[in-house]
């Protein structure tokens, strides 16, 4: 009987205490969403761009690892103007370095007329106007569709100072 007394005042203490509890933790998650909603879409990005930047890097050590770029003098050392080498091929997404080297100033503009096809010339080129002025100055360019391109140096196309990229 003791027990049972116990037990019985104990109950509804108890119910009380979960009743109590219970709207707390109520009121707690209905707080809860809308405050958890936000971060965790928040950590949900930060990841992704955390896994970009973890890509972005194994790009770059595969860029100088397997040395995934190529370079090309803006005038050759013995003085003529000329892209050297003038005529190359990269893989899609390799990167072009043009670098001036001698008899400068250069510039790097795609024939729009010679450029596979979808290509905008003049999202991938310098414009006409703009010239690389000092020593070791570079224009640096990635192509990624397949085919051929041709490109001159405006100052200097009509000295010959043309070249052409395959891009396979
Ligand atoms: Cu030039």
């Amino acid at each position: 009987m003791a027990t049972v007394t116990s037990s019985a005042v104990t109950i509804p203490s108890l119910t009380t205490l979960k009743t109590s509890s219970k709207r707390t933790i109520t009121a707690a998650a209905a707080k809860v969403p809308a405050v958890a909603a936000f971060p965790k879409l928040t950590i949900k990005a930060s990841l992704k761009q955390v896994g970009a930047a973890v890509v972005a890097t194994a790009a770059g050590a595969m860029l100088a690892g397997n040395a995934m770029a190529i370079e090309v003098n803006l005038g050759s050392s013995d003085g003529n103007l000329v892209f050297e080498p003038k005529t190359f091929s990269v893989a899609p997404g390799e990167k072009i370095v043009f670098k001036n080297n001698a008899g400068f100033p250069h510039n790097v503009v795609f024939d729009e007329d010679e450029v596979p096809p979808g290509v905008d010339a003049g999202k991938i080129s310098m414009s006409e106007e703009d010239l690389l002025n000092g020593p070791g100055e570079v224009y640096s360019v990635t192509l990624t569709e397949k085919g051929t391109y041709s490109f001159y140096c405006s100052p200097h196309q009509g000295a010959g100072m043309v070249g052409k990229v395959t891009v396979n």
